[in-house]
This record gives structure tokens, C-alpha cells and sequence, in this order.
């Protein structure tokens, strides 16, 4: 997996002949997206879908818990045809509680193992489409200015010295945060893991709702410190050198970002194309396009080059099933709300 998670810097260079290569066809009906990448992807994903189909494409970026509830407030109705992109430990609960459909795209053999797993376990209601490991940045002229030591490990989040200067989301709607929450337990063991939170949110400044804020915030000097993925901070530390980016020293997690089709889809037909099509090279080539550095699922996307060392990086062993699964996901959801959120600072 380790050699797998790339990051990068390295974007835009190969501008793919996307708009060239499709040619709009003739109107072929409607799709309903839930996105829940960052907004250019989303949009470069349905406007290219549009042009080479011409199936009609209306388009919501929401943060991955956010999906999971709308999902399970419209199953009785459902609205969505497609949920691409997200942490997969919703999309797992999703498939667990029947509000996704099973699915299995001629394209599965073109996809690395850790993508065709999560099908697997889900009996197909689910599929990995990119991977990326957790980590966190830091603004170096604001720690500076502020005297304060370097961050190099989880531990170092909960020393009082950086009281209201860290920022991350709330894992209730974003699915970074609860890949945070998840990492935590699963590296420490529960009881350690929430004493740790609980520290941590004597630190907290914001838990954002999106789980790539933290990292504007982070360049924009609004945080010295931000949570996010990886990938999300090196976006950021690519456009602005004062931030720079860490792989925790005691190890980290990572999610498998990931597609399922919406149970009861009123559309199923358009729902299987934006399947298939999506794991192929060329809409997971978008991502690098639109400055998004996730490992891509099918084996044939071009890899981006690495923007940090992931020699680094010490992955754990990520409990998806388990930490996918809705009694643990609900329960830790419930305690940290309990024990962590409603603290006193
Ligand atoms: O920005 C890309 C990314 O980090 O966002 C997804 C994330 O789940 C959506 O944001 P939330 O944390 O707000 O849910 C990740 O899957 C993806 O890599």
C-alpha cells in the first residue's frame, strides 16, 4: 500500500485532450452526482462526463458524512444516482445498511487490488477509485513568529503549548476527520485515543465541516497547524512554501476514496456508464489536472510523482471493514460528540 499512495507536486504539465476526444453528443437524459472531492474535480468530472455522453449531469459537492446522511434520508426516496469520491468508511457503512447497490463494472480487472478489496468486502456496493495517507501541515513563519516547536508526531498536536492553533474537521460530516478519529484508536487504543482527542480539542481553534479547510486555513495563516490528508496540505504547499507538510512519526492511516451507486438510482443505465467511465485513465487523470494528488485506482492512470518521501510515511494497517462497519463508525461518532466535542476548552 505504502508504495502505492502517491503524492505530488507535479500538476498540470500533460493537459489531457479531454474536450478534444469526446464530442458532445446528443442529449441522452440526466445523472444526479453527489461529489465529494474538491469542487474543481466534481465540476471537471461532470462537465468532460457531459461533453463525451451527453447525458446531462446535475452536480453537488457535499463532505463525505454529509453524503452518508443525505443518503439515509432519501433511501425512502432517493435523489442521487452516483456518490463518487469520499473517504470509504461511509460509503462501507452506506453498503452495510442496503442504501447503495451492488454493481460490478467490466472495468474492475484494470484496478489495483486495495480498489477491487473494498468491492470484495462490500459484496459490490463499493469500489475504491484513489488513495491517500493522513497527516498534517504547519505554517512555518507563523511557528516561528509564535516561538513554537516543530510538529513531528500525533503527540506533539496535544502539547498546551499549541492551545487554539490547531485546526481539523468535525468527523461527523467529513470523512478526513473521522479517518483521524479511526487512525487515533486504531494507533492507541480506544481509552488512549480519546484522552488524546480530548486534548487535542483544547488545541482546536475550528472543527470545519469540509476536511481540506484546514489546509486553506493553514497557508491563509488562520491555523498554525491543520489536520488533512496529505495530498490535500501538499496542494497547498505547493502554492505557498511557508507550509509545510508532516507524516506523523508515530504512524498514520489512510482512506480508500471511493464510488457506489445510490439504491433505488432513477436513473441506472447513465448511473453504469459514470461507473465504468470513472474508473478509466481518463476521468482519474482530472484529479492531477485539477490539483488533487490522490494514488489513483486503475493501473494505467499515470502515477503522480512523488512531492513527498514516502519512505516516511508509516502507514498502519487500517481496520476498513471494521471502522467502516456502522456499529463502530455510529459509536465512535456518539462518544467523541459526548465526551470530546461538547468539553469544555
Ligand atoms: O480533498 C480531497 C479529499 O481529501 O476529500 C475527500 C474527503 O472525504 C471529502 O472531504 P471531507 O473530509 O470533508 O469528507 C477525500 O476522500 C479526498 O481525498
Amino acid at each position: 500500500m505504502k508504495t502505492m499512495i502517491r503524492t505530488t507536486f507535479l500538476a498540470g504539465s500533460a493537459a489531457l485532450a479531454l474536450f478534444a476526444a469526446g464530442g458532445a453528443a446528443k442529449a441522452q437524459g440526466t445523472l444526479v452526482l453527489y461529489c465529494a472531492v474538491q469542487e474543481e474535480w466534481c465540476r471537471a468530472m461532470a462537465t468532460t462526463f457531459e461533453k463525451e455522453t451527453g447525458i446531462k449531469v446535475a452536480m453537488t459537492r457535499k463532505s463525505s458524512g454529509e453524503f452518508y446522511a443525505q443518503l439515509k434520508a432519501e433511501s425512502q426516496n432517493p435523489r442521487g444516482d452516483i456518490w463518487w469520491g469520499g473517504t470509504g468508511d461511509p460509503h462501507m457503512q452506506a453498503a452495510e445498511e442496503g442504501l447503495t447497490e451492488a454493481y460490478t463494472s467490466p472495468n474492475m480487472s484494470q484496478l489495483y487490488d486495495w480498489a477491487i478489496k473494498a468491492h470484495k468486502d462490500t459484496q459490490g456496493r463499493t469500489v475504491g477509485i484513489y488513495t491517500g495517507a493522513l497527516g498534517f501541515g504547519y505554517n512555518a513563519k507563523l511557528l516561528k513568529a509564535k516561538g513554537l516547536p516543530e510538529p513531528k508526531c500525533w503527540a506533539d498536536l496535544i502539547d498546551p503549548k499549541f492551545k487554539d492553533e490547531v485546526q481539523v474537521a468535525d468527523p461527523n460530516s467529513s470523512g478526513t476527520s473521522y479517518t483521524m478519529l479511526a487512525t487515533i484508536v486504531q494507533l492507541f487504543g480506544e481509552e488512549k485515543a480519546f484522552d488524546w482527542l480530548k486534548k487535542l480539542h483544547k488545541n482546536i481553534n475550528q472543527y470545519t465541516k469540509s476536511g481540506a479547510a484546514p489546509a486553506k486555513a493553514t497557508s491563509l495563516g488562520e491555523t498554525t497547524v491543520g489536520i488533512t490528508f496529505l495530498h490535500d496540505m501538499l496542494a497547498i504547499a505547493r502554492e505557498n512554501p511557508d507550509v509545510k507538510v508532516v507524516a506523523p512519526c508515530e504512524g498514520t492511516g489512510y482512506e480508500i476514496g471511493s464510488m457506489s451507486m445510490v439504491k433505488g438510482t432513477r436513473n441506472p443505465d447513465n448511473a453504469k456508464k459514470f461507473y465504468d467511465w470513472a474508473l478509466t485513465p481518463k476521468p482519474q487523470s482530472l484529479g492531477a489536472e485539477n490539483k488533487q494528488f490522490q494514488t489513483p485506482s486503475n493501473k494505467a492512470t499515470p502515477l503522480p510523482q512523488f512531492g513527498l518521501d514516502m519512505s516516511t510515511v508509516k502507514l498502519i494497517n487500517y481496520d476498513f471493514g471494521k471502522y467502516g462497519s456502522s456499529a463502530v463508525r455510529n459509536a465512535l461518532l456518539a462518544r467523541w460528540d459526548k465526551e470530546v466535542k461538547s468539553a469544555p476548552k
